[in-house]
């Protein structure tokens, strides 16, 4: 307990590179910005390289640095352990931390595949062990709206959701692979490509705003073949990641999506956008202008009727009275507070927070059967039941 009551949680952060700090923000900030009964403490930082380790504990302030996942798993003084590695390493530490009894966070998307999942989600379980994956786009504001605005029953029923996640980064064929921010592009490391590193986000965000996806049909493709190393940039090799991936869905609630994700939108840096038509309305959103979010009531007078802009800044809005003044916008690294937020106040109320491990299991799910249509060039299910409680 400090001085003050609040009972510390002592984290161990395994992993140091872009998600690394934007977990570590949200450790350091969250107190500050909302009431809650834990205050985290940044107690140990573990990465392969201990000089770089240091560094980054020096930065944001970790009282210790590891530079072996286990040696840190079996320290009794951490209490949380949370997980910002290549997406490969995230079942073995993840099995590991639940069976030792630890509350445990992991970056998207959970696994390499609904396989392993479901062995994380079942390992969470058994292991009675408070457990959630960090999908942040559902703590944007205008998101949460969105959902409240569907809630509420003022879109009525969905006939289509689109979504996309376009970005441009790996246009260039000079872009090397493999190593520190770039195993995004090593199949060995990631699993897939932008399927699992950009879809999976709008498949988490479809789920918690329109139910359960029933069945896809995708298409995948490759655009440059072969990539030099990052390690020697000597040496290329055959590029075995999916570059973009789109694909149809049928939702359980009867209305039809298209998502598409790819790094070769010219000019698109990280357009994740949403649109939901309904009987009654329609929602629109983009990442890249946060704030703003785009409803069409076909109840207004006819007069009148048309798109409206709502500025998402007020105190009425989902997390906003936390932050500044009307209109004082807030951004991305928000969205990893309030998923903290929210994860200590379930450690308070004893509530499941939402994504937990056997949610990010049903978003694996329908991952896994994307990338099954798309070599099959058929429809495939994705609605199976993981026999887990959500
Ligand atoms: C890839 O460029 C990336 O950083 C993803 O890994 C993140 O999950 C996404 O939020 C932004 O883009």
């Amino acid at each position: 307990m400090t001085r003050v009551g609040k009972r510390i949680l002592n984290i161990g952060m395994i992993g140091r590179g872009f998600m690394g700090r934007a977990h570590s923000n949200a450790y350091r900030q969250v107190s500050q910005f909302f009431e809650l009964d834990h205050r985290p403490c940044l107690q140990a930082i573990c990465a392969r390289d201990p000089e770089k380790a240091r560094v980054f504990a020096d930065k944001w302030g970790y009282q210790s640095v590891e530079d072996d996942w286990r040696r840190l798993i079996e320290r009794k003084d951490i209490d949380l352990i949370d997980i910002c590695t290549p997406n490969n390493t995230h079942f073995e530490i993840a099995v590991a931390a639940a069976q030792a009894g630890k509350i445990v966070l992991c970056e998207k998307p959970l696994a390499m595949n609904a396989g392993e999942a479901r062995r994380m989600a079942q390992a969470v379980q058994e292991a009675k062990v408070p457990n959630l994956v960090w999908f942040n786009y559902r703590r944007v504001p205008a998101v949460v709206l969105s959902r409240r605005i569907i809630d509420e029953g003022l879109i009525g029923r969905v006939f289509h959701y689109r979504a996309t996640f376009l970005q441009d980064w790996t246009i260039s064929a000079d872009v090397p692979m493999g190593g520190d921010a770039l195993w995004r592009l090593d199949k060995d490391a990631a699993g897939s490509g932008v399927s699992g590193d950009l879809i999976t986000h709008n498949i988490d965000t479809a789920l918690y705003l329109n139910g359960p996806i029933d069945s896809v049909c995708a298409m995948v493709d490759t655009f440059v073949k072969e990539r030099p190393l990052q390690s020697d940039p000597s040496r290329t090799e055959q590029v075995r990641i999916d570059d973009a991936c789109a694909f149809l869905a049928r939702f359980a609630n009867g209305s039809t999506g298209t998502f598409e994700a790819t790094r070769y939108a010219r000019g698109h840096k990280a357009r994740k956008t949403l649109e939901i038509n309904g009987e009654l309305g329609s929602l629109w959103w983009d990442l890249e202008d946060l704030h703003q979010l785009h409803y069409f009531s076909h109840r207004d007078p006819a007069s009148l009727r048309g798109w409206r802009t709502i500025l998402v800044t007020n105190p009425e809005h989902p997390y906003m009275a936390n932050w500044w003044v009307p209109g004082c916008n807030i951004g991305y690294e928000h969205t990893f507070i309030h998923t903290l937020a929210d994860f200590l106040k379930g450690l308070e109320t004893g509530e499941a927070v939402h994504p937990t491990f056997a949610d990010a299991l049903q978003t694996q799910i329908v991952h896994d059967a994307v990338l099954r249509s798309a070599v099959q060039k058929t429809w495939a299910q994705s609605s199976e039941s993981s026999g887990l409680t959500l």
